[in-house]
């Protein structure tokens, strides 16, 4: 028999994680059955990882963070009604990851309202503001298909993300930051239905402890006066930005956790949805 080496060794270690991985979509699986089994599809579903999964065990290097929630019918396999509508996103993310919205200029949330992408850019992306630290894409659902100028039943929407500020111009949801804290503005733009939609989420310390470190928290308004709902909302954050970097990550463990919590505007009750990313 060859001896293992380091190389067998790491090929061993890879091994381990992508059975964890499996291990763990088995276990969602079997979840999502159990699910279906008492009558309750998921509505909510999370994808989130570090583009980059391969990262230093100690000291923690810039990363682009991609999450990605997506809000299903459950009340209709299609058929053109509603996602639910999300009235509350919540984030917990592995504390090996930091979000640093310190350091860069802030984005006022208001000079965001209405604008295009170009408008967008102009008030918070170039020069003096360099405050765009992501970007994405989303799907806006319309029921009826029978707003002006529409794309029915699903419109695409262009994602930025700007680092916002901590003045109490952005509120997480009637409330300003809390603590002076600062957070990051989302801008969506369906142009297909001329509608910008900003939201203002907070950063800060997730309340969960053990394996997660930092929490965002968005409050959602209804869409289009709630005519309108968000299907899935796509976004990269973590663009390096005057030598700095917004999103940083380390691996200690082996594995990056995440973690979602989403309500909704029906009464829903709280739904819950992780994510365990490989890490080397
Ligand atoms: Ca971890």
């Amino acid at each position: 028999m060859r001896p293992e080496g380091r190389r067998g060794a790491k090929r061993k270690m890879r091994a381990r994680h992508y059975l964890y991985l499996l291990g763990a979509l088995a276990v969602t699986a079997a979840l999502s059955t159990v699910g279906s089994a008492v009558g309750e599809v998921p509505v909510q579903s999370l994808e989130a990882q570090t583009v980059n999964s391969d990262l230093p065990s100690s000291s923690r290097t810039g990363v682009t963070l991609r999450v990605k929630p997506s809000t299903a019918d459950d009340t209709d396999e299609g058929g053109g009604t509603l996602p639910e509508q999300t009235s509350n996103f919540k984030l917990d993310v592995d504390s090996d990851i930091v979000i640093k919205p310190d350091g860069l200029p802030g984005c006022d949330a208001d000079l965001l309202a209405g604008k295009d992408l170009d408008g967008a850019m102009a008030a918070c992306g170039k020069v003096d503001r360099k405050s765009w630290v992501g970007y994405g894409n989303a799907h806006i659902q319309v029921g009826s298909g029978t707003v002006a100028g529409t794309c029915p039943p699903t419109c695409h929407a262009t994602v930025l993300a700007f680092r916002g500020t901590k003045r109490n111009d952005c509120l997480v949801g009637d409330t300003p930051y809390a603590g002076g804290t600062k957070g990051i503005v989302l801008w969506a733009r369906a142009n297909a239905l001329a509608t910008t939609v900003v939201l203002c989420g907070e950063i800060k310390p997730s309340p969960l402890g053990g394996e997660y470190g930092t929490r965002l928290e968005v409050p959602v308004d209804l869409i289009a006066g709630g005519a309108g709902a968000i299907s899935d909302f796509e976004v990269f954050v973590g663009r390096r930005q005057n030598g700095k970097d917004y999103v940083k990550a380390k691996c200690s463990d082996g594995v990056l956790d995440f973690k979602s919590t989403a309500t909704y505007y029906d009464g829903h009750s709280p739904e819950v949805d992780d994510v365990a990313q490989a890490c080397t």
